[in-house]
Parts: structure tokens; C-alpha cells; sequence
């Protein structure tokens, strides 16, 4: 009886998990175990026997029971104990720093531009930047010796030696994303072509690529007035009040007649506010699409016509959000971003609203 005591006792002990200690449970005290086989022999003993064993064998089949028991929540306790070993936290470790970025502001203007316009019908046109000088000039009206060639200070693709394919630029005006689209589809037609557009010009109020949209609207009938319609329904809604326009009278090659158009405004303390004052500001360039550019497209001028306009972004993304210095734009500092509002969690919506 004490060596099958000493048995169990000492193999309860070493268990090393819960379904060691069940197959023991069952080996001792099970049904067939080998104490409850011992208990069943009590019948065969002479009532002497019984009277000693019987009481052995149920303290016997006690203890084991209770050496169970207490081993199987020491097995859980050290399971507790493992997982808590292994599973602790810190909770007084600063937090992982988190990847901040932001729409640029660029971006979000044309976004939200695209949204205006596209609330009165404009659909969105892109194409190459790497453009052939026929559809960034010839036609546009701007042959060869034309000065607006000169003017614009294009860039120029290398060719290689013996390449003798017409030049290639890097479009000085997204216009000729205008004029593919007219080929494409022809008339009626209502596009915007915002993109980037390139100029060898660099100093403080240039620089060398800057974001533009311009607009196309052609049909039987439209008008200069339809025109100052848009773009004072345009700028009402992208800055968020009314916005009176005025047209001065200009020359592009592109247009005829033309106007170069301003937005009122006030001057105080250094600040421009726009919608409001008797100031006038500069923001785009217009008019009604030149007849030779219309049949450079491929659509009859004697049938449509329509007007067109072009406006650098940057300056009306400024203008929208205060900032004073072009150079913010190509900083890579998010600092800036921050401070003039942009998150990375703000995305632009229709009419202008942030
Ligand atoms: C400016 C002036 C302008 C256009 C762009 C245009 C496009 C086609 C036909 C005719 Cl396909 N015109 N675009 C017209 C007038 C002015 O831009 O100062 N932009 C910054």
C-alpha cells in the first residue's frame, strides 16, 4: 500500500501537464484503476482484513484525489504564470511614432477644382507632358517664327544625332491635352485639363514646372457671357463667397478676341481677401477659341465656337490658403503643411469646402 502511495504521489508530482495528470487520475481512482480494483478485493478479505484496509484504501484513494486536485491548479497557475511572463506590456513606453503625410495642396486644388467644374458639366482631359511642337504651337496658332515660341521659354527634348522627327517640349501649357481632345471627340465638347506644365523660368513668382487648369467649353452658340458666368460661378464656389470678375481686353494667339481676367479683392495690413474691396487681381488668361485653332482640331469653325481660359493653380492655392511664399510648395518640410492647416486626414470636397 505505501509503495503503491509512494507511486502515485511521486508521479502527480512530476506531471507535466494537465493530460498527464488525467491519464494518472485514471491509472489510480479510475473505474478500473488500479485502487479502485484493490477496493473491489475488500469482498474477497476476512472481515479483519477489511477492517484495516478498508479504511487505508479510502484515505489512499483521498489522498491521491487531493494530490490531483492540488496539482492540477499548480499546472494552471504556472501556465497563468508562463502567459503573464510572456505576455506583459509596458504600458509606460512612449507610443510608436506614426507616418504623417498630406494631400498636397496643389493637389487638393485640383481636386477640388475638378469637383467644381465638374458640377457644371466639364469633364477631365489629361495628356503627355512630353508633348510634339505641333500640339504645343502650330496648333495653337503659334507657327515657327511666332514670338510666343521665344516667349515661353520652352524646354527642349535631347534628339540624337540624325533623329530627324519633328522637336519635342515639355508642354509649356496644357492646351494641347485640349486639342487631342477636340481631335478624339469633336464637338460639342466641355473639358478641364489640369497638369503640370514646364517654363525655363526660374526666380521668385516662377517656377520651372507649375500646376495649371484650363478649360474648353465649344458649342453652336457660346458666348463671352457664358464664359464670365463660369468663371464667377468657379471662383464664388472655390473661395467659398461671391467673387465679381473683370475682363481686360489681351491677345493670345490661341483666342480671339481676348481678356485677361481679374478677381475683386482687398488690400489691408499686407493681406489680399478675395470676394470683397474695390481691388482687382490678376488670375487667369481667356477668350473665345481662335478659328484656326478650332480647324487645327479638326472641328469646323463655321459650325462651332466656343471659349477657352487658363489659370497657373498655384497662385489661386495661395490665394485660398494664405500661403505667402511660392517656395512652400516644393518644401519637403510637413512642418509648413501643418501650419497652414493641411492634414493628412482632410480631403477636399464639392464647392470648395474643406
Ligand atoms: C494664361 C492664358 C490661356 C487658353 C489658355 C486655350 C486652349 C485651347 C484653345 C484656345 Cl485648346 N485657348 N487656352 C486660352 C486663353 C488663355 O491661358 O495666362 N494662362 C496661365
Amino acid at each position: 500500500m505505501q509503495e503503491l502511495r509512494d507511486k502515485y504521489i511521486q508521479a502527480i508530482g512530476s506531471a507535466a501537464d494537465e493530460a498527464a495528470l488525467e491519464e494518472l487520475r485514471v491509472q489510480a481512482v479510475g473505474k478500473k484503476g488500479e485502487i479502485s480494483l484493490k477496493m473491489r478485493e475488500l469482498g474477497k478479505m476476512t472481515p479483519e482484513e477489511r477492517q484495516t484496509a478498508g479504511p487505508a484504501l479510502n484515505a489512499l484513494k483521498d489522498e491521491i484525489n487531493s494530490a490531483l486536485a492540488a496539482k492540477k491548479t499548480a499546472l494552471a497557475d504556472a501556465a497563468l504564470d508562463e502567459r503573464l511572463q510572456a505576455e506583459w506590456l509596458d504600458v509606460t513606453l512612449p507610443g510608436r511614432d506614426r507616418r504623417v503625410g498630406s494631400i498636397h495642396p496643389v493637389s487638393q486644388v485640383w481636386e477640388e477644382c475638378t469637383a467644381i467644374f465638374a458640377d457644371m458639366g466639364f469633364a477631365v482631359a489629361e495628356g503627355p507632358q512630353v508633348e510634339d511642337d505641333w500640339y504645343n504651337f502650330d496648333a495653337l496658332n503659334i507657327p515657327g517664327h511666332h514670338p510666343a515660341r521665344a516667349e515661353m521659354d520652352t524646354f527642349y527634348m535631347h534628339r540624337a544625332a540624325g533623329d530627324d522627327r519633328p522637336p519635342h517640349v515639355l508642354r509649356t501649357h496644357t492646351s494641347p491635352v485640349q486639342i487631342r481632345a477636340m481631335q478624339a471627340q469633336g464637338a460639342p465638347i466641355r473639358v478641364i485639363a489640369p497638369g503640370r506644365v514646364y517654363r525655363a523660368d526660374y526666380d521668385q513668382t516662377h517656377t520651372p514646372m507649375f500646376p495649371q487648369v484650363e478649360g474648353l467649353a465649344i458649342d453652336r452658340d457660346i458666348s463671352m457671357a457664358n464664359l464670365k458666368w463660369v468663371l464667377e460661378e468657379f471662383f464664388s464656389a472655390y473661395f467659398g463667397t461671391k467673387v465679381k470678375t473683370r475682363f481686360r481686353a489681351s491677345h493670345f494667339p490661341f483666342t480671339e478676341p481676348s481678356a485677361e481676367v481679374d478677381i475683386q479683392c482687398s488690400w489691408e495690413g499686407g493681406t489680399v481677401k478675395v470676394g470683397e474691396g474695390d481691388d482687382w487681381l490678376e488670375v487667369l488668361g481667356s477668350g473665345m477659341v481662335h478659328p484656326k485653332v478650332l480647324e487645327a482640331a479638326g472641328v469646323d469653325p463655321s459650325q462651332w465656337q466656343g471659349f477657352a481660359f487658363g489659370m497657373g493653380i498655384d497662385r489661386i492655392a495661395m490665394l485660398k490658403y494664405g500661403i505667402p511664399d511660392l517656395r512652400a510648395f516644393f518644401d519637403s518640410d510637413l512642418r509648413w503643411l501643418r501650419h497652414y492647416g493641411f492634414s493628412a486626414l482632410q480631403v477636399p470636397t464639392l464647392r470648395g469646402g474643406i
